[in-house]
């Protein structure tokens, strides 16, 4: 028994089948074990003699059952360690990364430019009142005016819009059509001097070709305080054409009309690059009926009048033509086109 006990167990070929072999000799039920009980059948004198015998054959066993379990168990432990090895050679598997859209990417230069020259970064609502959008900026309805913006009406029932102060607007409601409605907004619940650059997005009932989108973005300017003059202005443009383009960039203002300034400009800055100018937006001194209308406005909300003796300068701006320029885009419509492969031409753009 000894001789086939002891190969069994040198042949065992994982820890399970040790075990089994363990209880068949060992167990309580085991062969060593019956012979045991066995012995005291046996006369005394073969009793201690047989017993010494299965002594040394349970001594034998024991013995090569442990060796054989160490063994077993270091060969897992070095199977382990060889499947589980990791190759720090190997290159790395790269992680997938969005980027920043090119229009967030616009924005964020032309903030930045404004901020270093004091101006805050304020947002304002897109779904917007007729009175913030239009007849506060002096164009009534049948002005002939509002024709200059194509404009989505809303009709949706129980939209609950919010006034600068948070009280509830009644009135019509539109997309806007520019970022000016932020000029009234902002005015009625500041009091000046500031200096306010507002970007956001912009919607027009109006016919796409490559330099027109039905939806797009503009940088708003608002600077208001005693004394402020269209050389302020010009100043400002100047500086933003600097930071732009370089020192070889100017500044062309040529007179247009806007209802809600007066003077009113249209502006365009010199592109050395490109050897040409490039009209960004609409310019002016904020018109006195601006200023009237946000007054009654903080009127109606209990707030004494503040801008009674101040004068202030707006512009307006596209963000896409701009950044078409920036990134040598030929058509609009690729901004919002929903195109991987176009977007991901400006990872890592920063
Ligand atoms: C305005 O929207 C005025 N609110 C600008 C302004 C602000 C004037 C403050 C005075 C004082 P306008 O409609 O021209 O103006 O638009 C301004 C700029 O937005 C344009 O110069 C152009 O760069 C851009 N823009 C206008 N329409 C589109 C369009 N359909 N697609 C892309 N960009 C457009
Ligand atoms: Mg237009």
């Amino acid at each position: 028994m000894l001789e086939e006990a002891l190969a069994a167990i040198q042949n065992a070929r994982d820890l399970e089948e040790l075990k089994a072999l363990k209880a068949r000799y060992l167990g309580k039920k085991g062969l060593l074990t019956q012979e045991m009980k066995g012995l005291s059948a046996l006369p005394l004198e073969e009793r201690r003699k047989r017993g010494q015998e299965l002594n040394a054959i349970k001594a034998a066993l024991e013995a090569a059952l442990e060796a054989r379990e160490k063994a077993l168990e270091e060969a897992a432990l070095k199977e382990a360690l060889e499947r589980e090895r990791v190759d720090v050679s190997l290159p790395g598997v790269r992680l997938f990364s969005g980027g920043l859209h090119p229009i967030t990417l616009m924005e964020r230069e032309l903030v930045e430019i404004f901020r270093a020259l004091g101006y805050q970064a304020v947002e304002g609502p897109e779904v917007e009142s007729e009175f913030f959008n239009f007849d506060a900026l002096n164009i009534p309805e049948h002005h002939p005016a509002r024709d200059m913006w194509d404009t989505f009406w809303l009709t949706g029932e129980g939209f609950r819009l919010e006034g600068p102060l948070g009280e509830e607007v009644e009135g019509r409601l539109l997309l806007r059509t520019h970022t000016s409605p932020m000029q009234v907004r902002y005015m009625v619940a500041h009091t000046p001097p500031f200096r306010i650059v507002v970007p956001g997005r912009v919607f027009r009932f109006e016919q796409t070709d490559a330099t027109h989108e039905a939806v797009f973005h503009q940088l708003e300017g608002l600077v208001v305080g005693e004394g402020i003059t269209m050389a302020h202005l010009k100043g400002a443009i100047y500086e933003l054409a600097q930071a732009l383009f370089g020192p070889d960039s100017k500044v062309r203002f040529q007179p247009i009309y806007f209802p809600f300034v007066e003077p009113g400009a249209q502006f365009a800055v010199w592109w050395p690059e490109g050897g040409k100018w490039l009209e960004l937006g609409g310019a002016g001194m904020v018109h006195p009926k601006v200023f009237q209308a946000v007054d009654a406005y903080r009127k109606k909300l209990g707030l004494p009048p503040a801008y009674r003796g101040v004068t202030g300068f707006a512009f307006g701006l596209g963000v896409e033509r701009l950044a078409m320029l920036r990134y040598g885009i030929p058509d609009i419509r690729y901004f919002f086109g929903g195109r991987l492969k176009f977007l991901e031409q400006f990872k890592g753009v920063l």
